[in-house]
């Protein structure tokens, strides 16, 4: 039986750096960067570190990731009166909040959400450009685009959470705040602003679909790992054989569970596995408080939540001290 040596993360080749495939120079920038090595990263990855394509979407969109992270935390850094002790004791509880309800969609004073749909745009505006630079450099190499469409659906979800919503609610109060436990704040608030989040059926499908990724990703890799001393990751050759690494994968599973994917089929999976997270998220979080005001209510009205018809005031027994 022939045993391959995994070349990408056990011997470290060294040669002169590789430039990357040639493209048209039109409407592409040269790449820019010496290109270098790390060992450490040929451990994890490939040892080269660039050359990168930077050109003027990539370099407007993380100006713009920078000037929304400023906002953010020269904002939180005034919330603790210019404290440099306080603003780093502080840091993951400080918050930049967006305007209070009374303003509804209108420009709010700067102390008041101002600040908050400043960041808010530039965060905007330097994710939808980092998504045409996903979109760009693809084409570019003469790829399809999935890595861009999936990329949408992460987009689709956060411009429901911070933008849609918020907007079809007529109010930018109801968007996310900028901050660490602010946010996590904010999405227990929500869930019980609109009656149990988990009693709504985009959610539940979001975390199936997440609990999905997490499963699918651990099957493929493993089973990629189990046959990586026979060649596994070397796809391309593999595919097209009998008797190698990825048949004996792919007969693993038909051993183990009846069926197996094919080698193009699994990425398909997992592809639209995490998709479908933030996809089905987002419809249920558009939904909430749009066409349902309260989802254990309509749990109730659809058989999915029970429904208590006794006295909800009268004193209950605690289970533990029970009379036995
Ligand atoms: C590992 C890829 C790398 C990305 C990382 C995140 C920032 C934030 C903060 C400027 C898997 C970089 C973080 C750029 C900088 C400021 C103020 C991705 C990997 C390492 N969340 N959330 C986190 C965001 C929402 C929720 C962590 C962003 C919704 C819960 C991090 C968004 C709801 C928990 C973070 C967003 C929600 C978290 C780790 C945008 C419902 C946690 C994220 C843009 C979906 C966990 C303290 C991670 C945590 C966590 C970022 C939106 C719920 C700070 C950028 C509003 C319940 N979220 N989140 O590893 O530890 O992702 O929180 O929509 O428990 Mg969140
Ligand atoms: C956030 C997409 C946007 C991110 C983008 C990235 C940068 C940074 C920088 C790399 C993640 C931009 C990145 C700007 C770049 C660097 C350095 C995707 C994001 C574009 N829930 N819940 C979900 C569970 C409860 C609530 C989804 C579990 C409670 C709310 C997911 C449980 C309450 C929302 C999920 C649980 C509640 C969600 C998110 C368990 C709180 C949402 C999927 C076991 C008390 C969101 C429909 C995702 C959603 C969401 C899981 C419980 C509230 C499946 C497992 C009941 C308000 N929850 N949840 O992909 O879509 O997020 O809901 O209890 O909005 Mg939940």
């Amino acid at each position: 039986m022939i045993e391959y040596q995994n070349i990408f993360t056990r011997t470290q080749i060294h040669g002169p750096a590789d430039m990357g495939v040639a493209f048209s120079t039109r409407g592409n920038e040269p790449r820019v960067g010496q290109p270098y090595f790390v060992w450490l990263f040929g451990k994890i990855g490939d040892a080269q570190v660039g050359p990168f394509y930077l050109g003027w979407l990539g370099t407007i969109s993380l100006l713009c990731g920078f000037i929304a992270f400023e906002i953010i935390g020269f904002n939180m850094w005034a919330s603790v009166n210019w404290d440099p002790v306080q603003f780093a004791r502080q840091l993951f509880w400080l918050a930049l909040e967006p305007p209070p309800a009374k303003y509804g969609l209108h420009f709010p004073p700067m102390a008041e959400g101002g600040w908050w749909l400043m960041a808010g745009f530039f965060l905007t505006t330097s994710v939808i450009l980092w998504w045409v630079r996903t979109y760009r450099r693809a084409i570019a190499l003469g790829m399809g685009t999935h890595v861009a469409w999936a990329f949408a659906a992460a987009i689709w979800l956060f411009l429901v959470l911070g933008f849609i919503r918020p907007l079809l609610m007529g109010n930018f109060g109801e968007a996310v705040p900028f901050g660490i436990f602010p946010h996590l704040d904010w999405t227990a608030a929500f869930s019980i602003r609109y009656g149990n989040l988990f009693y709504n059926p985009f959610h539940m499908l979001s975390i199936a679909f997440l609990y999905g990724s997490a499963l699918i990703f651990a099957m493929h890799a493993a089973t990629i790992l189990a046959v990586s001393r026979l060649g596994g990751e070397r796809e391309i050759e593999q595919i097209v054989d009998r008797g190698t690494a990825s048949e004996r994968a792919a007969l693993f599973w038909r051993w183990t569970m009846g069926f197996n994917a094919t080698m193009e089929s699994i990425h398909r999976w997992a592809w639209w596995m995490a998709v479908l997270c933030p996809l089905v998220g987002g419809i249920g979080i558009l939904l909430t408080g749009t066409a349902v005001d309260n989802w254990y209510l309509w749990g109730i009205k659809h058989g999915v939540a029970p429904s208590y018809s006794y006295d909800m005031w009268a004193p209950v027994l605690d289970p533990s001290i029970a009379a036995k």
